[in-house]
C-alpha cells in the first residue's frame, strides 16, 4: 500500500502581529518550528508499507516565496499515487487538513483519507467534511495500521472499533472501543527521522545554527488548567516513558544537537528526571535540551534544575500565565504568582534562558496592561511571550465562556487572535498585546 502522510501548514492568522507597533513586530513569534512528532509515529506504525511523510511547514519554510498548498498536494498525489492519505490537526489547522484531502480527492476520488491528532481527539464530530473518510481519535497508530490493512484487504472499515466513518451525511462511530495502546511504554514506536532530512535546516530555533528535533519523555499532564487542551486530550492521565528507551533514542539522532522535549510538562516525577539526567551524563550524551517546566517546580526544587543544567538543559519554556493570584486561581494553575520571580532566579542562576509566557484575557483594560507591563519589566526574562487566553474547543475554559465567543473561525484559534469581544477596542487590544513583546532581555525570538 502507498501511504502519504501530509503535515498541515500553519494558520497565518495573527492579529497580534498585524496590529502591533512596528518596533515590537520583529520579536513577535510567527511560527513554531519542528518536525511533526505525531505523524512520525503514525509513519512508524505502517513502516512495512511504502510511506511518504511530507512536512508542509518545513516545505513552506524552505523558500521566502512558498508554493501554494494546492500545487504541493497535486504534485505529491501525481508523483506518489497514494492509496491512503493521512493528516493531523490541531484546532487552528483543521481546515487545512480538509483542504489537503479535498485537493487529493479531486485528483483521485478513490484515495482513502484519514484524519487524526489533537482536534479530532477532543472533538471528533467537528471533523465532518466531504473530503474526510475516516477519523481516528486518540493515540491511534495501531488503529491507523488496521485502517490501512482493511483498505488493502478491501473489507469493511465498520469492523474497526471506535473510529468515525463518513456516510455522506454525517460521521458515524463504529461499535466498540479501540484496543488499549500504551503509546509511551509497551507500544512505543521507534521513530525514523531520515524522511525529514529535506527540511532539517528549517528545524532551527532561537538563532541556533544546529537543527532541533522533538522527543517526548511523557504524554499528558496531571494538572487541570482550565484553558489547556492537553489534559483533556489524555483524559487527565499522565504517562512516562522509560529511561532506557529515551537514552536509545537520544543516541540515535546525531544530526540533531538540539532536542526539544515535547512534553506538556517535563518535570512531573522528580526521581525520573534525576535518573534520566544521571544517565545522560553517564552516557556522555551532549545535547542542548529545551523543555517546558512549571514555575512552581523550579521554585521548589532548584536541585533538579541544577542537575538538568549540567546535563545540557539550556532553554526552558515556562507558562507564567499571570502575575495575579486571583487569575491563576481562576485558571486552576495551582502555582502562586510569587513562584514566577523565584523560578526566574533559579533558572538564571543555572544559565538557563527562559521563554516565559503570559496569557492575556479579553477583558484586560488599559490599567491591567500597565500593571502587567510593570510586573514583567521588573521580572525580565530573555524571551517573553504574550499570547491571548483563547477558549480552545474541548477545554473547560471553552465551556465557561462559550456564550461569549464571537468568532468561530478555527484558523484564529492559535493564541494570536481574540475570538471573543474585548473590553478595549478590538484593534487596540491586539496592539497592546503586541507592544508587550518589547519587554524582554534578549534579541532572539524562539
Ligand atoms: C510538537 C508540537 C508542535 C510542532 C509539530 C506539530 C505539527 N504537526 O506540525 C510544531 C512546532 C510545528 C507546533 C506548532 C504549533 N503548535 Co503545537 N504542539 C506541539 C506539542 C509540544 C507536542 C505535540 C506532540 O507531538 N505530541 C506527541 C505526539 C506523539 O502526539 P500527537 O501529536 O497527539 O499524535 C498522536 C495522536 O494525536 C494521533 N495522531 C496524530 N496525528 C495523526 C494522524 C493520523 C492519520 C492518525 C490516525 C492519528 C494521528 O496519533 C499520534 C501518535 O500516537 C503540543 C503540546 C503537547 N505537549 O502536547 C503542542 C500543541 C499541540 N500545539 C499547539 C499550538 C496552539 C501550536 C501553534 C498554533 C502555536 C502558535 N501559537 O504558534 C503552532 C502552529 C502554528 C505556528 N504558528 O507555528 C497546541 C494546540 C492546542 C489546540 N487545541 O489546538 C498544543 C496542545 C500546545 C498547547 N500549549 O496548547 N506544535
Ligand atoms: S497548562 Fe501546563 S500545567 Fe496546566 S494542564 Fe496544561 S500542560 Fe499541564
Amino acid at each position: 500500500m502507498k501511504i502519504l502522510l501530509i503535515n498541515t501548514p500553519r494558520s497565518p492568522e495573527n492579529r497580534i502581529l498585524k496590529f502591533a507597533p512596528e518596533a515590537a513586530k520583529p520579536f513577535i513569534h510567527k511560527r513554531l518550528i519542528g518536525p511533526p512528532l505525531g505523524l512520525m509515529t503514525i509513519a512508524a506504525s505502517v513502516k512495512d508499507h511504502d510511506v511518504l511523510l511530507f512536512d508542509t511547514k518545513g516545505e513552506f519554510d524552505l523558500t521566502p516565496e512558498p508554493p501554494a498548498l494546492e500545487s504541493v498536494v497535486t504534485r505529491l498525489v501525481h508523483d506518489f499515487r497514494p492509496d491512503v492519505i493521512g493528516s493531523t490537526a490541531i484546532t487552528s489547522e483543521l481546515y487545512y487538513a480538509f483542504e489537503i484531502f479535498a485537493i487529493a480527492k479531486k485528483l483521485d476520488p478513490g484515495i482513502v483519507t484519514v484524519l487524526g491528532g489533537l482536534h479530532p481527539t477532543l472533538l471528533p464530530y467537528d471533523c465532518f467534511h466531504p473530503s474526510v473518510d475516516v477519523v481516528c481519535p486518540g493515540q491511534s497508530p495501531h488503529v491507523f495500521r488496521d485502517v490501512v490493512r482493511t483498505v488493502e484487504a478491501k473489507t469493511s472499515l465498520e469492523a474497526i472499533p471506535g473510529i468515525l466513518l463518513n456516510n455522506g451525511k454525517a460521521l458515524k462511530r463504529t461499535a466498540g472501543n479501540p484496543r488499549v495502546w500504551d503509546a509511551a511504554n509497551a507500544d512505543y514506536l521507534e521513530l525514523d527521522r531520515e524522511p525529514l532530512k529535506r527540511w532539517i535546516n528549517t528545524y532551527k530555533v532561537g538563532g541556533s545554527p544546529f537543527p532541533s528535533t522533538y522527543v517526548f519523555t511523557s504524554l499528558g499532564c496531571p494538572y487541570k488548567c482550565t484553558f489547556c487542551s492537553i489534559w483533556p486530550q489524555f483524559k487527565g492521565k499522565y504517562y512516562q516513558r522509560s529511561i532506557e528507551s529515551l537514552i536509545t533514542e537520544l543516541h540515535s539522532m546525531p544530526d540533531y544537537p538540539v532536542v526539544r522535549f515535547a512534553d506538556a510538562n517535563t518535570v512531573v516525577d522528580l526521581g525520573f528526571m534525576n535518573d534520566l539526567f544521571g544517565r545522560i551524563l553517564e552516557e556522555g550524551i551532549s545535547k542542548t535540551f529545551i523543555m517546558d517546566i512549571r514555575a512552581d517546580v523550579a521554585a521548589q526544587y532548584p536541585g533538579i534544575i541544577q542537575k538538568m543544567a549540567k546535563g545540557g538543559l539550556k532553554v526552558v519554556i515556562c507558562g507564567f500565565e499571570s502575575y495575579r493570584d486571583e487569575e491563576l486561581k481562576k485558571y486552576r494553575k495551582s502555582s502562586p504568582a510569587s513562584d514566577i520571580a523565584k523560578a526566574i532566579k533559579v533558572f538564571h542562576e543555572n544559565d538557563i534562558m527562559i521563554r516565559g509566557n503570559y496569557v492575556i484575557p479579553n477583558d484586560y483594560s488599559e490599567d491591567d496592561f500597565k500593571a502587567l507591563e510593570e510586573y514583567s519589566s521588573g521580572n525580565p526574562v530573555v524571551y517573553a511571550g504574550y499570547t491571548i487566553l483563547t477558549p480552545m474547543p474541548g477545554t473547560v475554559y471553552y465551556k465557561q465562556v462559550r456564550q461569549l465567543v464571537t468568532d468561530h473561525d478555527y484558523r484564529k484559534y492559535n493564541f494570536f487572535n481574540s475570538v471573543m469581544k474585548t473590553t478595549l477596542p478590538y484593534e487596540k487590544f491586539h496592539e497592546r498585546v503586541g507592544s508587550l513583546w518589547l519587554i524582554k532581555m534578549g534579541k532572539d525570538v524562539i
